[in-house]
């Protein structure tokens, strides 16, 4: 696959493993949001754009994703974050004191009031670093980033996620534990 083709097949694989998987008939399990490579090959497959795409066509996609949105374990695959459909269950874990979320300056208001609100997925997401942050908030605007007081969040009765390579998910984040940087 060429470069455009994978970001392409990437796009395809978060809508079937993070958002409207029944759409296309595709059944994730209710615990960690995954399902049989082959199960999801054969979805992608019987869309006429990616009958030729071949096991190997997703591993690819998989390895080369910058953010690492998709882990294979064994036989099955899943969406490692950002998923608006299945709330998946994560392991509790304890962040470090401070993690980031990168949003745009039209939302700032209604953070600094209500907190940091899931909106249409099912966790906050926060990073350890910047980057992840930046390439967050710029989707849509003027990139505005937050620093998030973990060790008061957990206070308020926060429980937080790793969902690996940097990224923490959170319930609401009270206004109180957020600052802009
Ligand atoms: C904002 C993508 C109003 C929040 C990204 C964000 C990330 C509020 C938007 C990952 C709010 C939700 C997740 C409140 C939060 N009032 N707006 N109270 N609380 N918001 O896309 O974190 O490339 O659902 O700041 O890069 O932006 O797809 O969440 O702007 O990594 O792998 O509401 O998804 O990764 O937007 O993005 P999203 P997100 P991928």
């Amino acid at each position: 696959l060429n470069h455009s083709a994978e970001v392409s097949l990437s796009k395809f694989m978060t809508k079937l493993l993070r958002h409207t998987p029944q759409q296309y008939g595709l059944f994730l399990d209710p615990e960690d949001g995954s399902c049989l490579l082959e199960e999801l090959l054969a979805v992608i497959n019987a869309a006429p754009k990616w009958s030729h795409i071949t096991e190997e066509d997703i591993r690819q996609t998989v390895t080369n994703s910058e953010k690492q949105r998709f882990a294979i374990e064994g036989e099955r695959v899943k969406a490692r974050y950002g998923h608006s459909h299945t709330k998946v269950a994560y392991e509790p874990g304890t962040p470090p004191s401070v993690l980031y979320h990168g949003t745009h300056q039209n939302a700032l208001p209604a953070i600094v009031k209500e907190g940091l609100q899931p909106m249409g997925r099912q966790y906050v997401h926060l990073s350890e670093g910047l980057h992840f942050a930046t390439l967050a908030g710029s989707r849509r605007g003027k990139l505005v980033l937050l620093a998030v007081d973990t060790v008061k969040a957990v206070e308020s009765g926060v429980t937080f996620y790793y969902a690996g390579n940097e990224v923490w998910l959170a319930e609401p984040v009270p206004p109180a534990c957020i600052a802009p940087l």
